[in-house]
């Protein structure tokens, strides 16, 4: 994070790790739970997902079906029983029963509860699509929508609000009562009216054909979500139906559910069954749940063939029998291998019921926490690291907000996390007197620039050369920890609730001084960028020197953050430039893998990022992407459709899958938050109006 310094010789060298593979982080061959065999529920449950399934009350007498569903499934969405043509046949007369019982059901058997559906064209009695007068039409959608809503009340996790509103192929709404007689409008409105009647109860869009990017009709509801989150409409949730043929999910799935999931709201698989259910086609789209961390369940639309709307192409997960089949295993195999360190957010750290993530029902279960030692999942768990990268850039999203104690002029070294809903920002505020750091939070990115900067130097924390912060739950110790610069110290604050900016304890240092071998090679450069990770055994700490030097010490796991040694050269280059600094180090979801990058200077002095790869933390580094051409991240690989306002991306940070510190990322669909700045600014380096944007992976192949 350091300031341009003279150039040193520009002789390349190749970055060579000096340690060769020790201590690997072992893969743990992941089991059943405790309770006994792997279920569908139990091994959706440790990444904070759920697993349900489309449940007809008809069917609950069936031993065989109930007992599949009870013992697989620990989210029910009623397949017909809350839909209009049942709970409002005739106008004024409600009739819950059906749905009661299966939410009855649900309530004995621990299981959560989608609502499916308030206002949809179809299932629609007659009575409702006759109205052609809108008064009377909004009087009857939300008198419906509160009636239900309140009866429910409690014990409803997310709603599908709206079902099916977007014409098939196509950016706009389809013909419907709803449309024709009020509206565009129509939507917004119901999920207005729907807030008002149960603020607990999250509340999705459902649709179908909406799990190809490219197609018009995901570009419709895409374009409406965000402008309904930009305007403050109430929604928490889409719902992606995954009706699919015998060939699965489209290959852009995982993009739309990043996509969307970047807008701010969670995304589901609510209505999944494939034709024939190949493995391999159950296997893809679970993978593309688990690669996005606001991916919150999968349900499938039935549990036998032959409970299924579409039965003639078996697409279900058992049999008619009830016999699992091949696709079950798939997806069994796939959801274990995807826990470990990927916990979604909304698996808490601690089973606090003060998550915002979690279900707020009478129903609630505490979910499991995340692991402190997580696992490795096993390779070929997900997707895998592109050896090319494309990036899209946001504007900019986070700016300094000056007081007037703090003449802050640039805001930079972002470290987020996204936990307990929302994400969570520290980086470095900087003026011509030097470096202090601020906190803000937010629940998606276009409330980021309006969120509130708490300066830290009101914490414990103090006044002060503190700077380039990095924050992780250190899951062992049930504690967040900052990390962050001192000057002649790596330095650590610690807190029990990340939400809490006066909850850091004062600084301790790493180091009772500079490592000899970091004085010896330092030169005429600063020591910065303090960064940590750990696998399952150790933690390691990395710094850079601004010359051309990345470092690494390291520790146990039960001694953290005591007992920082061992300081080696981790990776070296002759021209200073090649390996600056602002490295970071993550875990590759899925693999047994680690990425560096490393922040370099390139021939016209902007900032750009190399990458690397190592099967271990200590290994050696092999490059991935490391040139200026094609680099990570860097001018030659990044677009700015809201326009160019930084030719730098510079030191920042990956939105991580999870928030330990293991510092696993997704392969799939990357976001990396970096700091820019106005090319033509010039001043000072401390001066330098360095802002904050948001790079999404547009090349993501998973
Ligand atoms: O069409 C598949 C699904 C598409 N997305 C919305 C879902 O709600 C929808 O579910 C299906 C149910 O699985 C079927 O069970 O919705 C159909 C109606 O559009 C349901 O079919 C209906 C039959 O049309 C009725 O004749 C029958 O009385 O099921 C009813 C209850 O068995």
């Amino acid at each position: 994070m350091k300031g341009l310094h003279r150039l040193g010789r520009r002789r390349r060298a190749v970055v060579i790790g000096l340690s060769a593979a020790a201590a690997v982080a072992g893969a743990v061959t992941l089991l059943p739970n405790s309770a006994g065999a792997a279920t569908l529920g139990t091994q959706a449950a440790p990444s904070g997902r759920y697993f349900g399934t489309a449940v007809a009350a008809g069917r609950l007498g069936d031993s065989t079906y109930s007992t599949i569903l009870d013992r697989e499934f620990n989210m029910i969405t009623p397949e017909n029983e809350m839909k209009w043509d049942a709970t409002e046949p005739s106008r004024g007369s409600f009739n819950f029963g059906p749905a009661d019982q299966i939410v009855s059901h649900a309530a004995s058997h621990g299981q959560q509860l989608r609502g499916h559906t308030l206002v949809w064209h179809s299932q629609l009695p007659t009575w409702v699509s006759g109205i052609t007068d809108a008064a009377t039409l909004r009087s009857v959608m939300n008198n419906h929508i509160t009636t239900a809503m309140t009866h429910f009340k409690g014990k409803i996790h997310s709603w599908d609000v709206v079902n099916e509103a977007f014409a098939d192929g196509s950016t706009q709404h389809r013909s419907s009562v709803f449309q024709n007689v009020l509206g565009d409008g129509f939507i917004e409105e119901a999920f207005r009216t729907a807030r008002a009647a149960d603020p607990a109860a999250k509340l999705c869009y459902n649709d179908y054909n909406i799990e190809n990017w490219t197609d018009a009709k995901t570009q419709g509801v895409y374009a409406m979500v965000r402008d309904f989150k930009s305007r403050g409409v109430p929604i928490d949730c889409v719902g992606f139906q995954s009706h699919f043929g015998t060939g699965g999910p489209p290959a852009g799935f995982g993009t739309t559910l990043s996509n969307f999931a970047a807008l701010g709201v969670d995304v589901q698989i609510t209505e999944l069954d494939i034709a024939t259910a190949p493995p391999t086609a159950y296997a893809n789209t679970v993978k593309a749940c688990l690669n996005v961390s606001r991916c919150t369940g999968i349900t499938v639309w039935g549990i036998r063939d032959s409970d299924s709307w579409r039965s003639t192409d078996n697409p279900l997960l058992f049999d008619s029998g009830g016999n699992p089949k091949p696709a079950y295993d798939a997806v069994i195999s796939t959801l274990g291998a995807g826990t470990g360190s990927s916990a979604s957010p909304s698996a808490g750290p601690s089973t606090s019921s003060s998550s915002t993530d979690q279900p707020r029902t009478k129903t609630r279960r505490v979910r499991p926490t995340a692991s402190g030692t997580t696992a490795s999942p096993s390779p070929s768990a997900s997707g895998s690291l592109p050896s090319t990268f494309q990036w899209s850039s946001s504007g900019v999203l986070i700016a300094p907000k000056p007081d007037a104690s703090h003449n802050v002029a640039g805001i930079k070294d972002p470290s987020v996390v996204y936990y307990n809903g929302k994400y969570h920002v520290f980086a470095s505020v900087a003026d011509s007197s030097g470096y202090s750091m601020v906190y803000l939070s937010f629940t998606d990115w276009s409330q980021a620039g309006s969120a509130t900067q708490y300066y830290l130097d009101q914490s414990p924390i103090g006044r002060g050369y503190r700077a380039a912060p990095q924050v992780f739950y250190f899951a062992p110790q049930k504690l967040w920890y900052l990390v962050y610069q001192t000057g002649d110290n790596a330095s650590y604050s610690t807190n029990a609730d990340i939400s809490n900016p006066n909850g850091w304890s004062a600084p301790k240092g790493f180091y009772s001084s500079m490592p000899t071998i970091i004085s010896q090679n330092i030169g005429n450069g600063y020591w910065v960028d303090m960064w940590v990770i750990c696998d399952s055994a150790n933690c390691y700490l990395f710094s850079s020197d601004d010359n051309g030097q990345l470092y690494r010490s390291q520790t146990t796991l039960s001694q953290f953050p005591n007992g920082m040694t061992n300081t080696v050269i981790a990776a070296q280059d002759a021209n200073r430039n090649n390996l600056f600094e602002a490295a970071n180090v993550y875990k590759v979801q899925g693999k047994n893998q680690y990425l560096l990058i490393v922040e370099a200077i390139g021939s016209d002095g902007r900032r750009y990022f190399r990458s690397w790869t190592s099967n271990s933390i200590d290994g050696s580094w092999t490059a991935l992407a490391a040139s200026e051409s094609s680099p990570f991240a860097g001018a030659a690989n990044v677009t700015f459709p809201a326009g160019a306002w930084t030719r730098d991306i510079s030191h920042g940070e990956m939105i991580r899958a999870g928030y330990d510190q293991t510092l696993t990322i997704s392969p799939c669909g990357m976001q990396y938050l970096y700091q820019g700045r106005d090319p033509n600014s010039s001043t000072d380096y401390n001066s330098l109006p360095w802002r904050l944007g948001l790079l999404t992976q547009s090349n993501s192949a998973c």
